[in-house]
């Protein structure tokens, strides 16, 4: 047994093999006319395709073995996610092998204007699935940034009302932006707990069932989020599932950086089974997913606009917001060091780097730069340094 297999919960067993019944459920809704909308960004707003009746599934790749695949089309020296996302898309339209069941299913990709490698794939991708890219500022600050994400958010809406044939309402969007919230607060109920010494739920764990947002449907995921948090509440505050002795002394960590999708969790699994404990990830699978809540109080469209153009990403000039939130998340989770995990030739987020690096230097807080791909080739390498940061905190 794995120190933390003492953290399972019943409903992370339910989260952790969901992905058949995921399957069946976006079969039947396809047949009986639903339409389903594949993302690859927190930059588009699930509100907006939820209000126009259409369901979603998040299509980036965290998975080996789509790579390869992708590598007959694209160049190797791009960031792995995006050539296994192209690899499993390719994968399932040509070969007839079925990569990732979901990417047959969606009648649309919904992508956006970020990185460079991402803009440039999806003009390829346009030619297996039909794809939409959402344009985005790149200075994300101050009231001109909002008014052309929210021009651009307009042209969406009304491509959503298109391929579904109904009517995006106000009132439509704005219940669908309380329920997203609903989820954002359920998230933060979670992260909240592990806040606490012993933290009911480990990170790996925490990454699994924050990657299970890809695929599950959004009210499947708010249920399962509000029985995981009832059985991690019902813990005691000093143990873990009864086992305080394998939680004491072992360095709390903060992941920042990319995203990890489903299938890729080889530097938290590092992390944790060399004796650190990560409580916190600054990424689009961990708090930039749901930290903002979207205003329910104004025009739900400026409202949307305000709110995800916020997002931290490292495709923005400048970014320091995602500095500020670095240092307030080590702080609010007591953290003692932060592992920067960053993809290999993920330009934004490797330069970056440098201004991560320099803002912990000042406040004091170690970390260790890891970048890496999805293979195994460098696990040992990795598992190396862990032990040497983690003999300094
Ligand atoms: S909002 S982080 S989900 S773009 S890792 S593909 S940035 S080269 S995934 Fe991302 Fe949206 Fe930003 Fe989040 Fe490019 Fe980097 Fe690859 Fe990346």
């Amino acid at each position: 047994m794995t120190h933390f297999e003492a953290t399972c919960f019943e409903t992370l067993d339910y989260i952790k093999n969901s992905y058949s019944a995921r399957i069946c459920q976006l079969e039947e809704e396809k047949k009986a006319g639903k339409k389903i909308v594949g993302t690859l960004c927190l930059f588009v707003p699930d509100e907006i395709i939820f209000a126009a009746g259409a369901d979603r599934v998040i299509l980036c790749g965290g998975k080996n073995d789509a790579v390869s695949i992708a590598e007959q089309y694209l160049p190797r020296n791009i960031c792995p996610l995006i050539k296994s996302s192209f690899g499993s898309i390719v994968n399932n339209g040509y070969s007839g092998v079925k990569s990732c069941s979901h990417f047959g299913l969606v009648d649309m990709v919904v992508a956006e204007n970020t990185c460079d490698s991402k803009k440039k794939t999806y003009e390829l991708m346009g030619d297996y699935v039909p794809t939409y890219v959402l344009d985005l500022p790149q200075k994300p600050e101050g009231p001109a940034a909002v008014k052309y994400f929210l021009e651009e958010l307009n042209k969406f809406k009304g491509i959503m009302e298109e391929l579904t044939g109904n009517k995006v309402t106000v009132e439509q969007l704005k219940k669908e932006i309380i329920s997203s919230n609903e989820t954002r607060k359920l998230l933060h109920r979670l992260y909240d707990l592990r806040k606490r010494e012993y933290p009911p739920i480990s990170g790996l764990d925490m990454i699994k069932v924050m990657q299970k947002q890809y695929v599950l449907s959004a009210e499947d995921f708010k249920e399962a989020l509000r029985t995981l948090i009832n059985e991690a509440e019902q813990t005691r505050a000093d143990s873990i599932a009864g086992s305080k002795d394998e939680f004491t002394h072992r360095p709390r960590i903060m992941i920042s950086g990319c995203p990890m999708p489903g299938g890729s969790t080889k530097v938290p699994e590092i992390i944790e089974n060399r004796g650190g404990l990560i409580v916190v990830e600054e990424s689009c699978t961990g708090t930039r997913s749901f930290w903002d809540l979207v205003d329910e109080n104004k025009d739900p469209m400026t409202a949307l606009a305000e709110r995800y153009i916020k997002i931290p990403c490292s495709c923005m000039t400048p970014n320091d917001r995602r500095i500020d939130n670095i240092l307030e998340l080590a702080r609010e989770f007591k953290v003692d060091g932060v592992v920067n995990y960053t993809l290999q030739f993920c330009h934004g987020y490797n330069i970056e780097r440098y201004k991560v690096q320099q803002a912990l230097k000042n406040a004091g807080i170690p970390v260790l730069s890891i970048e890496t791909d999805y293979s195994d080739s460098d696990v040992e390498q990795i598992g190396l340094r862990v032990d040497a940061f983690m003999e300094m905190l």
